[in-house]
């Protein structure tokens, strides 16, 4: 059998790692997905389940292979603890690419006590360590793909658009200005968001110190849930989060709508963040594969993003679409009341990225997928009881008007609701 070469897929069992791998194995690369299927896990941690009922890994992959003729190998693995066995599995796969979305990726879950900020730096620094470290000590030439956030630029733009990762400053030297190129300076607003700032300089010190070749994609908050894959036979089916933890802000609005829920936004809805459709997801990382950094080259970083949008907007938007009431909740996170992005992403354009923007089509699709399920909804677990500081007040309520955020004098967060 002809393939397009070995790649593994760490955390292929996630929201975005299983259409991803099914992409990547229809496209003809010989898949090994790598998961501790921790993520159903935290389902059962957190007493709520994927909208769409996802099947166990062995049923997905069976059904992969009666639809598609294909196989796709799995490992149960820890990619935080079980290094010997990482490491072992690329000096015998030698695969040309590792993908690599195994970590705790939600910002509310990182919050929720010390408990999780510890277990979401561990999982996630000591994962990616060990990749890192795993794939020189197996001695393996490895393009590694690593699945980074937007948030790790803090969303301010100082009136620029954000670059590609890179930023060329002018510097004073013997009173004579010199550009120099910096990585963009980090400024993660949740403990998640730091982990991957980290996981930024552990890439960059293995690149220059190792010589490994890495991509790291900064990716905006992804929407949608069906990919051609996807949708191929029941089984295949992706995981949907809607609760207050896991689910992102615009399928959650989009579930909201079809359970008949007050549309939850944050504090003003002023918040204007980068975001990316899921079939542009798997586009993309399909497109980094195949543009592999060169022996020697610097870190590659892609901003994998094809919109941006303001909370409020994208609430509104659902909102016309099916008539959905808006309401304002005290903001459990601290973050800018509001905010401009723009955002560059020449370097998927360049590749041939074909944006996927919000359209009416789109939505009503998900809005279908959300209405077929909501049985499964439950109504309980809609609003988050995490926060990012405990002086900020708990809010399963919400009202009628924005609420307004500042800092005290003590850096303390006072919420105030806006004047009617
Ligand atoms: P997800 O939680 O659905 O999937 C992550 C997968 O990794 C899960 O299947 C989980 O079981 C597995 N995993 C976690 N820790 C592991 C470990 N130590 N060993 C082995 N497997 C492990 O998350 P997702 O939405 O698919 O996100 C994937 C990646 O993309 C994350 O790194 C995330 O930061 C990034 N990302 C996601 C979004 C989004 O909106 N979903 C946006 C930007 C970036
Ligand atoms: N928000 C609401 N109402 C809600 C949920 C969220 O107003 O019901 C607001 C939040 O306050 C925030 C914005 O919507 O301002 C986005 O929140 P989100 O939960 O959709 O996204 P976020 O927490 O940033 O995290 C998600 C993914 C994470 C990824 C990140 C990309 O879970 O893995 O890294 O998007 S980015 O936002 O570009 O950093």
């Amino acid at each position: 059998m002809t393939t397009k070469g070995k790649v593994i897929v760490l955390g292929g069992d996630g929201f975005c790692g299983w259409p991803t791998s099914l992409r990547l194995s229809n496209e003809g690369y010989d898949v090994t997905i790598v998961d501790n299927l921790s993520r159903r896990k935290i389902d059962v941690e957190l007493g709520c389940q994927s909208l769409t009922p996802i099947e166990t890994i062995e049923n997905r992959l069976t059904a992969w292979k009666a639809v598609s003729g294909k196989t796709i190998n799995f490992v149960n693995l820890n990619v935080a603890e079980d290094y010997n066995e990482l490491r072992d599995l690329i000096a015998t796969v030698k695969p040309k690419a590792m993908v690599h979305f195994a970590e705790q990726r939600a910002a509310p879950y990182s919050m929720k006590s010390p408990k999780h900020k510890r277990y979401t730096v561990d999982n996630n620094i000591n994962g990616t360590h060990n990749v890192l470290c795993a794939l020189v000590d197996a001695g393996v030439d490895v393009h590694l793909v690593h699945l980074g956030t937007m948030g790790v630029y803090g969303y301010g733009t100082a009136g620029m658009a954000i670059p590609e990762g890179y930023l060329t400053v002018k510097v004073d030297i013997k009173g004579n200005d010199h550009d120099i190129e910096i990585p963009y300076p980090p400024h993660p607003g949740s403990i998640y968001h730091m982990t991957k700032t980290l996981d930024a300089l552990l890439f960059y010190y293995y690149n220059r110190n190792d010589g490994v070749r890495i991509t790291d994609l900064h990716q905006g908050v992804v929407w949608g849930t069906n990919t051609d894959e996807t949708l191929m036979h029941p089984a295949l089916v992706n995981r949907f989060d809607y609760e207050g933890d896991y689910g992102t802000v615009l399928n959650r609005f989009l579930v909201q709508a079809a359970i008949g829920h007050p549309l939850t936004i944050y504090g003003s809805g002023g918040q204007t963040r980068a975001f990316i459709h899921i079939r542009n997801t798997v586009q993309c990382v399909s497109l980094a594969i195949s543009n592999a950094p060169e022996p020697g080259e610097k870190v590659k970083i892609f901003n994998q993003m094809t919109e941006t949008h303001k909370v409020h907007q994208l609430a509104d938007l659902v909102s016309g679409l099916t008539g959905a009431e808006i309401r304002y909740y005290v903001n459990p996170r601290t973050e800018a009341l509001e905010n401009e992005l723009v955002v560059r992403n020449d370097n998927f354009m360049a590749l041939g990225l074909n944006p996927i923007k919000l359209g009416e089509g789109l939505l009503t699709e998900v809005i279908e997928v959300a209405t077929r399920y909501k049985d499964r909804c439950n109504l309980d677990k809609i609003i988050t009881d995490s926060r990012w500081r405990k002086d900020i007040p708990m809010d399963k309520v919400g009202s009628d008007s924005p609420v307004l955020t500042r800092t005290t004098a003590n850096g303390h967060v006072k919420q105030e609701q806006a004047a009617s």
